[in-house]
């Protein structure tokens, strides 16, 4: 590394930087943090990674005392690349947080993407409009695509115009595109995560990296045809279910209506749990295989003090080394108090998460105990973990998982105050065509009197940020996804959601993403036991006309 740089990264910590610290380790650069005002002016090359709130963001940067010397750094034309709310912090405002200034490099304003038209935050894999040439965007193919995360965007303007590199659309034909990635001279910033976009990520970064803004002072208009649109990709997520098994190791389990246990033999009273690998190599594999992100579900943590459950942790700082599209943990986040009488909020547990690499972290039982107490007076009470972890972490990084379990009904007056629905392909035991889904909590071992679309209501309006939507009656049964399920949790929100629980073929995706307007699909079974591969999926969706983000070997 001697040739190269040392990064100076600009974590200011808010959240989740280790992806960003493992992508350019990755490529064989050093960091030194930035801890004093005096390292902005010191630095080579400065990543400013911004994650949490615009608001929150600014204060840190003054409270720091890093404004001046960044501004200072910035107008000198020296080498800098943002990151998401690191690109949006250089706009002049936000409508995130209108009482706050930006640093005011680029004229204009960031503002909110418009939720009756579309799904926000605007989560997943999203193609770059390229407007003028520059070493660091033309290492992106015509067809690549990178991830975004956020709710909030800056529209190209004619005082902006000389800044602009690519734009992005996210909407319906019509809906305006905005700006995606920016340059002028040395200062580079992108809206979406380049650590977060697999090889096509790194590859920017290290273009970037290894030239800065070389030829930043003459970038060219490269032309762009007239009506062109780039699509958000449905998403296809790979799932592991975690535990420890009887011998004391941590696997990759998976149940049949979430029994994850063996049938008994001879003289035992419980079968072994079903081992299908090893957490970290799992999920190499499948991120090798174009898994557009995984998610790890700790599945027994409610037995345990979830802070001493290092081996969770452990396995996430081990992935996210390797791993470079976004990670989802969940399972036991939530308040707690150790032996020793030590209090332990939600964010400080999920905090813990976040620094070991997750992007997202994933709340059941504690979602449904919080959207009970909304829904007595619907009031923020401010103390749930979603309202606390998605102030601090922004709305992104909550996911709501949601095990609901079918209650059949013969007609829809038997359960008046939940939603039911009608399943005549589907009858319960007593030939029932109505059913309405019962949240549990505890991974399923308790029913509550909340129904799936209460419990999401709730939740949007708690702060979540995404819906990952499994059914009991469905996993592991090769089936299908529960269409009337993931319909009318779709029409319930207008924050995106993963429809899980029930693959059994390439054809049940295509199904899903053609009968709802679902934003993405999680499996784990199949891909576990190589009944379907990832690979055969993309191919099947992009056959199908879906556009999926097919991943070159
Ligand atoms: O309640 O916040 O501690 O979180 C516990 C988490 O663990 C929840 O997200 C809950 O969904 C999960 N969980 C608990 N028990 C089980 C179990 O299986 N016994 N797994 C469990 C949930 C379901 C899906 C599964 C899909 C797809 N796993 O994640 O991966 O159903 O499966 P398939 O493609 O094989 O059909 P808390």
């Amino acid at each position: 590394t001697a040739d190269k740089v040392t990064v100076s990264l600009l974590d200011y910590g808010a959240g989740n930087v280790r992806s960003v610290r493992n992508a350019i380790t990755s490529l064989g650069y050093a960091i030194k943090d930035v801890a004093t005002p005096g390292d902005i002016d010191a630095a080579e090359v400065i990543i400013f990674p911004g994650v949490g709130s615009f608001g929150n963001a600014m204060d840190t940067l003054e409270g720091k005392g890093y404004t001046e010397p960044l501004k200072a750094y910035l107008a000198a034309n020296r080498p800098f690349f943002g990151i998401c709310l690191g690109m949006q912090t250089l706009f002049e405002s936000s409508e995130e947080s209108p009482e706050h200034k930006g640093l005011g490099i680029i004229p204009g304003a960031v503002t909110q993407f418009d939720s009756s038209q579309v799904s926000v935050p605007h989560i997943g894999w999203n193609g770059a409009i390229q407007h003028r040439r520059s070493h660091v965007i033309d290492s992106l193919d015509k067809d690549d695509v990178v991830y975004f995360v956020h709710s909030y965007r800056a529209l190209p303007t004619a005082a902006n115009k000389d800044w602009v590199l690519s734009t992005t659309t996210y909407g319906e034909p019509g809906a305006s595109e905005f700006i995606s990635a920016v340059q002028k001279g040395n200062v580079v910033a992108c809206q979406f995560h380049p650590e977060k976009s697999g090889g096509v990520g790194l590859k920017l970064l290290e273009s970037f990296l290894k030239d800065r803004g070389v030829d930043g002072g003459s970038q060219a208009p490269v032309p762009v045809a007239e009506g062109v649109r780039t699509v958000l990709r449905k998403r296809l997520v790979a799932c592991l279910d975690v535990r420890t098994n009887d011998a004391g190791d941590l696997v990759v389990t998976k149940g049949d209506q979430y029994a994850v246990r063996e049938e008994a033999t001879d003289g035992q009273t419980k079968g072994v749990v079903r081992n299908l690998g090893k957490p970290v190599e799992l999920s190499e594999r499948y991120y090798r295989e174009g898994a557009d992100e995984i998610t790890f579900l700790n599945i027994t943590s409610f037995r345990q003090e979830v802070l001493d459950d290092a081996p969770m942790l452990q396995v996430l700082e081990k992935a996210s080394e390797k791993i470079f599209v976004p990670l989802t943990v969940g399972g036991g986040i939530r308040a707690y108090t150790d032996g020793n009488g030590r209090h332990y909020s939600a964010l400080e547990v999920a905090a813990r998460y976040f620094r070991a690499g997750a992007d997202k972290i994933s709340l059941g039982s504690d979602a449904v105990y919080a959207a009970e107490a909304y829904m007595k007076d619907a009031q923020l009470s401010g103390t749930s973990a979603i309202e606390q972890i998605s102030k601090v972490y922004g709305r992104q990084a909550v996911v709501i998982s949601v095990d609901p379990r079918r209650v059949y009904v013969a007609s829809p007056e038997e359960a008046p105050t939940h939603t039911c629905l009608h399943l005549p392909h589907a009858p319960g035991p007593e030939g029932q065509q109505y059913a309405w889904y019962q949240c549990t909590v505890r991974g399923g071992r308790e029913g509550r009197d909340v129904d799936a679309v209460q419990l999401v209501r709730a939740c949007e309006a708690l702060g979540a940020g995404e819906i990952l939507l499994n059914c009991i009656d469905m996993d592991g049964q090769k089936q299908g996804f529960d269409l009337a399920l993931v319909k009318s949790v779709m029409a319930a929100v207008s924050i995106p959601v993963i429809a899980s629980s029930g693959a059994g073929a390439v054809e049940h995706f295509s199904q899903v993403f053609k009968e709802t307007n679902v934003q993405a699909a999680l499996a784990a079974g199949i891909f576990h036991k190589h009944l379907v591969e990832i690979s055969d999926v993309k191919k099947h969706l992009t056959e199908q006309g879906i556009a999926a983000r097919v991943v070159g070997v």
